[in-house]
């Protein structure tokens, strides 16, 4: 993971926020992830609203999911995303805490990485409603998550937890 160029992957990211006007957190990280350098945006889902999953002290999220074609290698990435996450304010005080955005690499390809910064597919994608409800919405039932199985098998088994759509996708 030291080159930054890698072949093309399409990758999928989880935007979140619950601070300080989360739409337009999302809507910015959405733009700032289209300025990283070798990357296109291939997709963009609805926003969805829903109960904080963790400490209920805090308040609703909103949350997407991006599909991008990118060619920097998954740390290259992921020190994009983190920067961006700095750039809009994001503290990290508490450990699932409210936050103003939290960009999350979901998937790269089929790739499975275990990096102690990071690791793909993200550790609670199975049982997150706001990350797979969003995610089926670009991408159908067909997408397999590797050491997973289907998408489809994954949504069958996860409730909805009071996820709804605040914002319906525009292109
Ligand atoms: N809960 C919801 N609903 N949406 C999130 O994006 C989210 N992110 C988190 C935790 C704190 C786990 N809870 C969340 O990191």
């Amino acid at each position: 993971m030291n080159t930054i160029e890698s072949p093309t992957e399409i990758i999928y990211i989880g935007l979140g926020s619950n601070l300080d006007d989360p739409l337009t957190q999302l809507e910015n990280a959405r733009s700032a992830i289209c300025q990283i350098p070798h990357l296109t945006e291939m997709a963009y889902s609805s926003v969805y609203s829903s109960p904080p999953m963790g400490p209920q002290d805090q308040p609703d999220y909103l949350n997407s999911v991006m599909a991008v074609s990118c060619c920097l290698t998954p740390q290259a990435l992921l020190q994009h995303l983190q920067k961006i996450e700095n750039q809009q304010g994001r503290v990290r005080k508490q450990h699932w805490g409210a936050r103003t955005v939290d960009l999350d690499i979901l998937l790269f390809g089929q790739q499975q990485i275990n990096h102690p910064d990071l690791i793909v597919p993200h550790a609670g994608l199975a049982e997150r409603a706001f990350v797979l409800y969003p995610l089926h919405e670009i991408v159908g039932d067909e997408l397999h998550i590797p050491g997973q199985g289907s998408l489809k098998g994954l949504l069958n088994k996860c409730p909805l937890a009071g996820l709804k759509i605040q914002q319906v996708a525009h292109g």
